[in-house]
């Protein structure tokens, strides 16, 4: 061969070489890609939360599984979670508990007013509930999370001071807290979160019961400009996954997953208690958002109205021949037991 004729070679195959490098992948491609559904938007804690999962899915089982997420609603909505994910629309889903109360009677048994104080508690009692009673409603699922908000508080367009203030006042709710909100003479309006700010905009209603963080992350303050503390029910939330692509997957990538699921319940209830913090201080500088408490006396009218509700679960649960009275004394030592 030439001189020249093997300096062209050797230019050619540099530059092949150097093609591939660029044009091959990274990681290499994955295995297994799991669908995973969200009802509300990306900036909301449900969703912030399943990025956390899967970014630590995918670097734990080193790229040989992908996690696609869809928030927003996208692939399924805030009611067809459960039967989507049952159904395989979508690999996993997020739901929450309190949309289909008489589904999730004795998760939802942790949305009464027991005294959850904030949502790392309430995810860790979540979880202790969940194992011990193992409810036939999840047999269909794999649940690889369980968590719920910080407590519920008033977010209103105007001011609530009293209970007097409320009496007729439509504030949204779902499940248990639209039950707070009955009970204290409020008209509740029962809808997903996701439906919220339509009817916020549209003034269907003038308020919401839920957690604080979403002053910050619907941007909520902007209309909302008054918070009542009564600090009340959290709301409970399950990821579950359907069981035969949960059946399916190797026995590492389950390990994986079975070792995530405290870890990421505990790490979504700091993360929610952290940014409800957050959340507030933000609304008071950007909206100067009223925060308003009630005196000891107006709080205590406010929780003797509260107390019928227990009963009414009590009855319903026991009607579907549940252990109620021991579910609530789980629930009342756990909390003990978890909270700081
Ligand atoms: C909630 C649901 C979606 C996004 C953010 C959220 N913060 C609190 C909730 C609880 C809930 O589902 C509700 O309906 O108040």
């Amino acid at each position: 061969m030439k001189r020249w004729m093997r300096c062209r070679v050797a230019i050619g195959l540099a530059t092949a070489i150097g093609l591939a490098a660029v044009l091959a992948p990274a990681v290499p491609a994955a295995e297994i890609t799991l669908s995973y559904a969200n009802f509300p938007p990306a900036p909301t804690f449900p969703c912030v939360q399943m990025e956390r999962w899967k970014t630590e899915v995918e670097k734990r089982t080193a790229g040989k599984v992908a996690v696609n997420t869809f928030p927003g609603g996208t692939l399924l909505g805030a009611k067809e979670m459960m039967d989507g994910v049952i159904a395989g629309q979508a690999d996993i889903g997020c739901l929450c508990m309190a949309y289909q109360p008489g589904r999730f009677v004795v998760t939802n048994a942790t949305g009464l007013p027991v005294g959850i104080p904030d949502a790392r508690t309430g995810s860790l009692v979540l979880l202790d509930l969940f194992n011990k009673y193992k409810p036939e409603e999840f047999a269909k699922v794999k649940v690889l999370a369980l968590f719920t908000t910080a407590q519920s508080n008033i977010m209103s367009k105007v001011p609530v001071r009293s209970l007097e203030d409320l009496q007729g006042l439509s504030l949204r709710g779902s499940g248990p807290a639209a039950q707070i909100l009955g009970a204290l003479g409020a008209n509740p309006v029962g809808m997903p979160m996701s439906d919220t700010p339509e009817a916020l905009q549209k003034g269907v209603i003038k308020g919401l019961l839920s957690s604080l963080e979403v002053l910050k992350d619907f941007k909520f303050a902007e209309t909302c400009r008054y918070v009542t503390l009564i600090d009340t029910v959290i709301y409970p939330f399950a990821v579950v996954m359907n069981m035969d692509r949960w059946n399916s997957l190797p026995a590492d990538v389950k390990q994986v997953m079975e070792d995530l699921i405290a870890e990421q319940s505990e790490w979504t209830g700091v993360y929610m208690d952290n940014h409800v913090k957050e959340s507030v201080e933000w609304s008071k500088e950007t909206y100067e958002v009223e925060v308003i408490s009630l005196d000891a006396a107006e709080k205590a009218r406010w929780d003797e109205r509260l107390k019928p509700m227990t009963d009414k679960w009590i009855a319903e649960a026991k009607a579907k021949g549940l252990p109620a009275e021991e579910i609530l004394a789980d629930i009342r030592a756990a909390v003990e037991k978890h909270r700081k």
